[in-house]
C-alpha cells in the first residue's frame, strides 16, 4: 500500500478532482472505493472493517461507505505539511445523525513530528459545535469553545507503527500538528456511515440527489455503497 501511495503521490499530478495539492496534505480520493485499486479496494469494503465499524456504531444497523483517502502530510517545506486545524466531522455532512466514523491507518511507522493526529478525548460528548476551515482556522474552534480545554484532555503526542490505526466518530474534535520533519506521513483514511442514516436534503458536493439520494430517506446508492449487514 505504500509503494502504491508513493505513485499516487509523487509520480502523478493532482487533477483537483480526485486528488489534490492542500496546505494541509496531498490527497487522493477513493483510489479503493471507485478506482478499485488493490489491496485498498478490498481492504475498504471488507467486511471484517464493516464489522468493526458497526461495533463502533454500537447498533445493527447496516453499514455504508461514504469515502476511501490518502492523506498524506508533506515533509517540511514542501507545501502540504501544515497544521491540520481542530475541527469535528460531522458538521460537514448533511446527514440526519452521529454515527460516521473513520479509520486513519499508518502506512509507515510515523513519530508525532510527522503530524500525528490528536484528539480531545469525550469532546463528542459536546453535539455539533460548527463547520471548520482546517487549513485556516488552526484553533478556531477551540477558541469559539475555550471550555473544550479545560474538560476534554488532549490525546497525547503518539508514535505510530505501519499498520496501527486510530478511528474516531465524526463527532470528535481532532487535528493534527505540521510536519517538522523531512519523512512524509503517509496515511490512509476509511471512512462509513450508519446505513439508517438520512440525507436531509441540504445541498452537497456528494450527498445529493445527483447520487441518487433522496431528501429524508436513507443514503443508498451504487456510490455509496453497503459493506455489511445489508
Ligand atoms: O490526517 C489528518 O491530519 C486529519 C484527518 C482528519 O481530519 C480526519 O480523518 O477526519
Amino acid at each position: 500500500m505504500l509503494e502504491l501511495a508513493k505513485i499516487e503521490i509523487l509520480e502523478k499530478a493532482p487533477d483537483q478532482v480526485r486528488a489534490h495539492e492542500r496546505k494541509v496534505w496531498r490527497d487522493v480520493y477513493n483510489l479503493g472505493r471507485d478506482d478499485g485499486i488493490e489491496p485498498f479496494a478490498t481492504l475498504c469494503r471488507s467486511k471484517v472493517i464493516g464489522r468493526n465499524a458497526q461495533r463502533f456504531m454500537r447498533r445493527e444497523v447496516p453499514v455504508g461507505m461514504h469515502a476511501d483517502m490518502l492523506a498524506v502530510k508533506m515533509p517540511s517545506g514542501v507545501g502540504g505539511s501544515s497544521v491540520t486545524g481542530y475541527h469535528q466531522d460531522f458538521p460537514n455532512f448533511p446527514l440526519d445523525r452521529a454515527g460516521l466514523l473513520t479509520f486513519w491507518i499508518a502506512l509507515e511507522d510515523m513519530t508525532p513530528d510527522q503530524g500525528v493526529m490528536r484528539f480531545f478525548s469525550g469532546s463528542h460528548k459536546e453535539g455539533p459545535l460548527g463547520r471548520r476551515n482546517l487549513e485556516q482556522d488552526e484553533r478556531g474552534l477551540l477558541d469559539h469553545y475555550p471550555f473544550v480545554e479545560r474538560i476534554h484532555p488532549l490525546s497525547p503526542p503518539m508514535s505510530l507503527k505501519a499498520g496501527d490505526c486510530t478511528v474516531h466518530s465524526s463527532l470528535v474534535i481532532h487535528g493534527a500538528p505540521g510536519n517538522t520533519t523531512d519523512r512524509a506521513r503517509w496515511s490512509y483514511l476509511m471512512s462509513y456511515f450508519p446505513g439508517d442514516a438520512c440525507w436531509t436534503g441540504a445541498p452537497h458536493h456528494i450527498f445529493n440527489a445527483e447520487a441518487g439520494l433522496e431528501p429524508l430517506q436513507p443514503v443508498r446508492s451504487p456510490k455509496f455503497p453497503v459493506i455489511y449487514g445489508g
